[in-house]
């Protein structure tokens, strides 16, 4: 059996869930074909201990893809993660009150790296299952952006492709009406389609998708 890691985060601010976590947990198990199984983990949300979480995972599961999963506070869409950077720069501190200010993940790592996944694939996918879903240029500065770039750090040059997603905010969890949602199913459904379709495809789709500044 060929596993397929995902993960997701516990919460933090000021949050008692994590829609990442919520939503990844009812895949663990799910099989993507006869022999392959979605193995769902649950990551800390702390700079110390993160990285250390997914190298373990990596190194007990011994997976053939990886896709971390995170909460992006005021995202619209399930956010296909383009690239992650060598920074990290915390607004808020993380759940052990570290709030790093301009530091490397990787002293002397590279500036990035690029997310080994079929990104506009996967977008394309999600969106033809009627769930809204997007390229997003930027995973922040914070345990997500860490998280993603030790990730591609630690699989650079094996054939364990990976990626990472952002989710919106479950409905429950805003209360100023004109903030972003997505039901738990909807997001269920659109990381399953992701998934499926990052596992399934290995040359990208061609298609428009960028941003003008
Ligand atoms: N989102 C945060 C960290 C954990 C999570 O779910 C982020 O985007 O960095």
């Amino acid at each position: 059996m060929k596993t397929v890691l995902l993960t997701g985060f516990e919460p933090f601010d000021q949050d008692t869930v994590n829609p990442s976590w919520e939503a990844v947990r009812q895949l663990d198990g799910v099989l993507l074909e006869a022999d392959v199984q979605i193995v769902a983990r649950r990551l800390p949300c702390a700079f110390a201990t993160a990285g250390e979480c997914v190298a373990q995972l990596i190194s007990e599961l011994r997976p053939a893809m990886v896709i971390a999963t995170g909460l992006g506070p005021g995202r619209s869409d399930i956010s296909i993660e383009r690239v992650a950077i060598n920074i990290n720069d915390a607004r808020i501190p993380d759940n052990l009150g570290d709030q790093p200010i301009d530091t490397a993940v990787v002293r002397e790592g590279p500036a990035a790296y690029f997310s080994t996944l079929p990104i506009k694939a996967m977008v394309q996918a999600v969106r033809e299952a009627g769930i809204a879903a997007s390229v997003s240029q930027t995973a922040g500065t914070f345990v997500c952006n860490q998280v993603f770039y030790l990730l591609q750090h630690t699989l650079a040059g094996t054939a364990v492709r990976s990626g990472f997603i952002h989710v919106p905010y479950l409905p429950e969890q805003v209360v100023d009406p004109g903030q972003s949602s997505m039901a738990l199913d909807a997001m269920v459904d659109g990381l399953l389609k992701a998934v499926l379709t990052a596992w399934q495809t290995s040359v990208d789709v061609m298609q428009g998708g960028g941003q003008v500044s």
